[in-house]
């Protein structure tokens, strides 16, 4: 299978996040590029494809203030990474904000996702390689893999957040849906696709089906129940299939099941898939129990709905299984 990556996408590497009330080293590290590299096969180099199909999904002030952010942070005698502190969540009202505070606080979902120097263009390189992965398809590949990173699917038109900058999965959608394909997008990360799903919410032309952990209990706890099924020319175009902590393959593979069945009613033409490996038993932050093995049967019965995929990296925090999980998925995506 091609796969796409940058070395790009190592530059971004902010130091902590916070956690319980203290900080924690940031979960999200560049080893687990190191440690996907070792496990899979060659990776090609995406081709630069500007910035049309980001700015498709993505409004430009937002561009612009990811592509800033740093610069301004440090402008205004800061150290460390860029986060902001306080949110507009009562009647926002379209301000022009110039400091650099509010403005962080205007993109940002939560304060679990800190700005650093190189976090700009590796996130740009991850959006690139997923627009090599689609490249791939288009011109004919059954299936590519974009080893993206950071991660995308809880980023939306206009903040970041869960580790999230531009959404990949939403951005090679988005572009395949331009190309004429009728795009499903299967979320299959432990944590509820919510920047995916919010892109794509009212729109009829892409669906949208995640298989998550149970919000009532984990991030990000405001999206992702059974009840959100999109609206306007999207309605009946959001699946959500919450599942309880603890959940094992058996149950995993029911949701699945529904999942696929959804995506097959809507008459999809095209999977992408939002694969996150922390579903994973070891996972130090997440508390689903699939094991390797069960990662291969995942990408089986993804495989065995006969679609072509563009498969996108999201989360997976247990670095040293991340490349034996990615591995035994993309062989069952083979099969
Ligand atoms: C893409 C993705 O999987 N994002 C997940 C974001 C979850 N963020 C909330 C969990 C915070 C846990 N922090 C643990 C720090 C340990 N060093
Ligand atoms: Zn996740």
């Amino acid at each position: 299978m091609r796969i796409f990556h940058s070395h790009r996408q190592s530059g971004h590497a902010p130091r902590r996040e916070f956690h319980n009330g203290d900080w924690a080293a940031f979960a999200e590290t560049p080893a687990r590029v190191t440690a996907m590299l070792a496990a899979v096969g060659p990776v090609e180099e995406p081709t630069d494809r500007g910035l049309g199909s980001v700015l498709a999904v993505h409004e430009p002030s937002y561009v612009e203030f990811l592509q800033t952010a740093y610069t301004q942070w440090v402008a205004a005698g800061r150290e460390g990474d860029a986060l902001g502190y306080a949110f507009p969540v009562s009647r926002r009202r379209a301000l022009v904000l110039d400091r650099i505070d509010a403005k962080l606080g205007r993109f940002s979902a939560d304060v679990v996702t800190p700005i650093a120097a190189g976090t700009w263009d590796a996130t740009y390189a991850s959006a690139q390689a997923a627009l090599g992965a689609v490249a791939a398809v288009l011109e004919g590949e059954p299936r590519a893999f974009a080893l993206t990173r950071p991660p995308g699917h809880h980023a939306g038109a206009d903040y970041c957040g869960g580790y999230c900058y531009l959404n990949a999965s939403a951005i090679a959608a988005r572009a395949l849906a331009d190309a004429g394909r009728k795009v499903a997008v299967l979320d299959v990360d432990y944590h509820h696709g919510n920047g995916t799903q919010d892109i794509f919410y009212e729109s009829g032309d892409v669906f949208f089906a995640s298989i998550h952990a149970d919000p009532a209990t984990d991030f990000p706890f405001f999206w992702g129940h059974a009840d959100e099924r999109g609206e306007g020319p999207g309605q009946g175009a959001t699946l959500n299939l919450p599942l309880p902590r603890g959940t094992r393959w058996a149950e995993y593979e029911r949701a699945l099941g529904k999942a696929l069945e959804g995506i097959a009613a809507w008459g999809a033409d095209q999977l992408v898939v939002s694969y996150g490996a922390d579903t994973f038993a070891g996972d130090p932050i997440s508390h689903f129990q699939l094991t390797t093995p069960d990662m291969q049967s995942l990408g089986a019965a993804i495989a065995a709905a006969r679609l072509p995929v563009v498969g996108i990296m999201e989360g997976g925090y247990a670095v040293d299984s991340l490349g034996a999980n990615l591995a035994a998925f993309l062989g069952g995506l083979e099969s």
